[in-house]
């Protein structure tokens, strides 16, 4: 008997069959009940981009979808909607997974427990449930950050102390782009996959497993409108950019955008301290941490300038951090002018 030969349309169906919950499963090779929280927490994750998507998609065309709130939250930044409704779903779709007993954003001044998961719940959840937000009325990508921590110790005073550890606490991290399609990239510890998401499937599907940043690229993304804020150090890298070919700048507004182009492609992403936030404007554990996580385990490099991204104790759940993150080579020029240690910039140059 003929062995049965798969028609041409065979790639395109192996291809659609490369879904998230299959992926994450293969990379923990195991049926251990770590593997089985983490692959759960994968799918609620995967849940919550899919619900953010569609009322992103159609948020032009409902009443009381954009806009501020005319609150502000704990940072002192003015709340949208839509950070409200992000944040929601997050919260709505982990009291679903019996799995988190606490969920700790940007929008919320402390810790949310979710009493009834607690006795079994073992895991955190950090996150910005709407990165980029001044993007959301405008209709340009924004994106969602999430972190994975695994809860020590009962926490019975709720003062959420364990969360104050360094970022190779995490044991998982990623985002979700919101853009021209909803893209998902997340790391376990064993590289970084990037999902694409199929609307008529509900299914993120594998677009890029492996990724790994170039050791340099073109792109530096800051935003100069600060140059006057910034410490000269930056100020000197910018002149150099400026002044050197190859180099070209973009920035969204949006640090997930930023980085997705800068993960894919190289280059640096950088926000550093200005005289309005001398602490730098990114927070640790649900922004700078996470993206840290991935570009290290994409073979890039994360650093506060200073100091290792990954290596930061925070004092305060909402502590903020510079950042400068991407290429190797590019992370280390960045680092070279604030350690005032700057490449020589040729004579000819203005
Ligand atoms: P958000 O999470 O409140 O939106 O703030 C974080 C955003 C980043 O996405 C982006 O890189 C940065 O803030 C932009 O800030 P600025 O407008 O100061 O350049
Ligand atoms: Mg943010």
């Amino acid at each position: 008997m003929a062995e049965y030969q798969p028609a041409e349309t065979a790639f395109a169906l192996d291809r659609d069959c490369k879904t998230l919950g299959r992926h994450v499963l293969e990379q923990l090779q195991s049926f251990s009940p770590e593997a089985q929280d983490l692959s759960a927490l994968m799918g609620r994750l995967a849940l919550a981009g899919k619900l953010i998507a569609r009322h992103l998609s159609r948020a032009g065309l409902m009443e009381s979808a954009l806009g501020f709130t005319g609150t502000t939250n704990v940072q002192g930044e003015a709340v949208k909607k839509m950070d409200i409704y992000a944040n929601d779903v997050f919260i709505s779709v982990f009291k679903q997974s019996g799995l988190v007993c606490r969920l700790a954003s940007e929008e919320m001044e402390t810790p949310y427990y979710i009493p009834e998961n607690c006795p079994i719940g073992r895991y955190t959840l950090l996150y910005d449930p709407i990165d980029g937000s001044s993007n959301v009325d405008i209709n340009l990508n924004i994106g969602s950050i999430f972190s994975i921590r695994r809860q020590q110790g009962e926490d019975r005073d709720r003062s959420g102390q364990d969360l104050l550890q360094n970022g190779h606490q995490q044991l998982a991290a990623g985002y979700i782009l919101y853009g021209p399609s909803t893209v998902l990239v997340y790391s376990m510890g064993r590289g970084v996959h990037a999902f694409t998401l199929d609307p008529s499937l509900g299914e993120f599907i594998l677009a890029a497993e492996n990724i790994q940043v170039p050791g340099h690229g073109p792109t530096y993304s800051v935003n100069e409108g600060n140059f006057w804020q910034w410490d000269d150090s930056i100020r000197d890298f910018t002149r150099y950019v400026h002044r050197h070919d190859g180099y070209s700048a973009r920035y969204t507004g949006a640090l997930v955008a930023d980085f997705h182009r800068i993960l894919l492609q190289g280059g640096v992403f950088l926000y550093p301290a200005t005289q309005k936030q001398p602490q730098g404007k990114l927070r640790l554990l649900y922004e700078t941490a996470p993206l840290a996580f991935l570009i290290e385990q994409a073979g890039g490099r994360a650093s506060t300038g200073s100091q290792e991204i990954m290596a930061v104790v925070p004092t305060h759940l909402h502590d903020r951090t510079p950042l400068v993150i991407g290429s190797t080579k590019d992370v280390a020029l960045v680092e070279a002018f604030i350690q005032d240690k700057p490449p020589a910039i040729p004579r000819h140059h203005p």
